[in-house]
């Protein structure tokens, strides 16, 4: 087979995100977040009833991680703000000096050695008193995160040219406002996720014309969203299985790709539909999926420089073999399709990560067809093995090649896909499991204080992906 090889400009890097690595959760001025407040107070929601107090404690250890970098040869790195380590109240009256000097630091460690930043701004630790005031289900979500943008554009925006507004909407708002599986645990099925959605799609066009009409002028940097999009495809030929797919694909990404990206605007109209009709039934006499105004629409279509797109694995939905496996506890009730998983897909140590066949092929093909090829990255990809695994991780190494190889096919498709971000650069704070599930390319030793660092078999894999520009499957 002919060797093909990613091009020169193609941005290759690794992901983390502030609460899963920072540590240093109450030091130097930042307030309280989401994620602080709900391990302190209900600790046992944790798999090993831990938190992110220390963490990988990258607050002190930041120098080592882009040391790391440099070892990977990485162009790029992703990394999210913690909002309350900025604005520990939340609200832009008060700065704190100390989270601003923080960050300056890093970026400018990361330019030392010509690594590319790219800054996500909200990666799930929403400062605690904006929680109180509703979060996601307050409207005004929006105001007080355009100005928390601006706070970020000011500061960073000189050095940094890649900002992705928020991480992942639908497990923002299905899993914290939805679901209790992440903060801020609400489960507020019927009416929750859908709140959050309208807003935070609000909140990120907002952010997106402050950076547009107020920045871009002077900085001249790309401002978009990351949203999560696995690949859903149907599990027999029926009409009922392929509907079911596509309901399915509306509820878990369409519902926040749609307004920003479609031509059309707006929530995506089957799922739309479907809302409108259950709501009817069950009593309400609006639907409980909100509408948008005309003018919040056009806010909202539009606004993003470029996709970005976390991507894991794959599923099969059926319309009449109701979850037979439902490895996702996150499945709406407004979706009532079966999820499954075929035996012989490689399991990782998360009950939702298999090794799906072309699933980024598949996936980035079907966005590249329904949004008009917009620019695209690859904000998130990777596997969990179990702390045990240690830095043996054979299997880790097989997926990020097979995931590459995948990638190589998307571009020869012609999807307009300019990067790929390896979840993660170390291990980390995985949520709700807690430091039961490892996707570091560096393992952590979260049993020294020092969280020494060593990099695994995939790491080396990794780098030699990233120096040489194709796969060398013998490596
Ligand atoms: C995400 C998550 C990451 C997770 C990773 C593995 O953006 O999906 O933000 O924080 O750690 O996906 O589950």
């Amino acid at each position: 087979r002919q060797q093909r090889k990613f091009p020169d400009d193609f941005l290759f890097g690794t992901a983390t995100a502030s609460y899963q690595i920072e540590g240093a959760w109450n030091e130097d001025g930042k307030g309280e977040n989401i994620w602080d407040y709900m391990t302190h107070n209900n600790p046992t929601v944790i798999k090993d009833v831990s938190n992110g107090d220390i963490a990988a404690d990258s607050y002190h250890n930041y120098k080592r991680d882009v040391e790391i970098m440099r070892e990977l040869s990485l162009d790029a790195y992703r990394f999210s703000l913690s909002w309350s380590r900025i604005l520990p109240t939340g609200m832009a009256n008060e700065v704190n000096p100390a989270g601003i000097e923080f960050y300056n630091n890093y970026i400018n460690e990361m330019l030392k050695y010509n690594i590319t930043p790219m800054i996500t701004l909200y990666h799930w630790d929403l400062p605690q008193k904006l929680q109180e005031l509703g979060g996601f289900a307050n409207p005004y979500i929006s105001d007080w995160y355009a100005d928390y943008a601006r706070v970020v554009f000011e500061n960073f925006g000189d050095r940094v040219k890649h900002f992705i507004t928020f991480n992942e909407p639908r497990e923002i708002c299905f899993q914290g406002y939805g679901s209790t599986t992440k903060a801020p645990i609400l489960n507020s099925t019927a009416v929750g996720t859908y709140l959050c959605a309208k807003h935070l799609v609000i909140a990120h066009a907002k952010a997106y014309y402050v950076y547009d009409n107020e920045f871009r002028p002077t900085q001249g940097g790309q401002c978009g969203i990351t949203i999560s999009v696995n690949w859903f495809a149907p599990y027999t030929d029926s009409d009922e299985d392929h509907f079911a797919t596509e309901i399915k694909r509306q509820s878990e990404w369409g519902l926040y790709a749609h307004p920003i990206f479609s031509s059309e605007g707006g929530f995506p109209k089957e799922f739309s539909q479907r809302i409108a009709e259950k709501s009817a039934q069950q009593g309400y006499a609006k639907s409980r999926l909100p509408e948008f105004t005309a003018e919040e629409k056009a806010l909202v279509q539009g606004s993003s420089d470029f996709f970005g797109v976390n991507h894991y694995t794959g599923y099969l939905i059926s319309a009449t073999q109701n979850k037979v496996e439902n490895p996702v506890p996150s499945m709406p009730d407004d979706v009532d399709a079966g999820t499954i998983v075929p035996e012989e897909w490689p399991k990782s140590a998360s009950t939702w990560l298999t090794l799906a066949p072309n699933s980024i092929l598949n996936a980035l093909t079907d966005l590249k067809e329904r949004y008009n090829n917009p620019i695209f990255y690859i904000t998130e990809n990777g596997w969990s093995t179990p702390p045990e695994t240690g830095l043996d991780d054979d299997m880790r190494g097989t997926y990020y090649r097979t995931a590459l190889e995948s990638v190589l096919d998307t571009l020869d498709a012609g999807v307009n896909l300019k990067g790929y971000m390896a979840w993660s650069l170390i291990d980390n704070f995985e949520w709700m499991q807690g430091y039961a599930e490892r996707f570091g390319l560096y393992s952590v030793d979260f049993e020294d204080p020092a969280r020494t660092r060593t990099p695994r078999k995939s790491a080396f894999i990794y780098k030699h992906i990233v120096s040489n520009r194709f796969i060398d499957h013998t490596y």
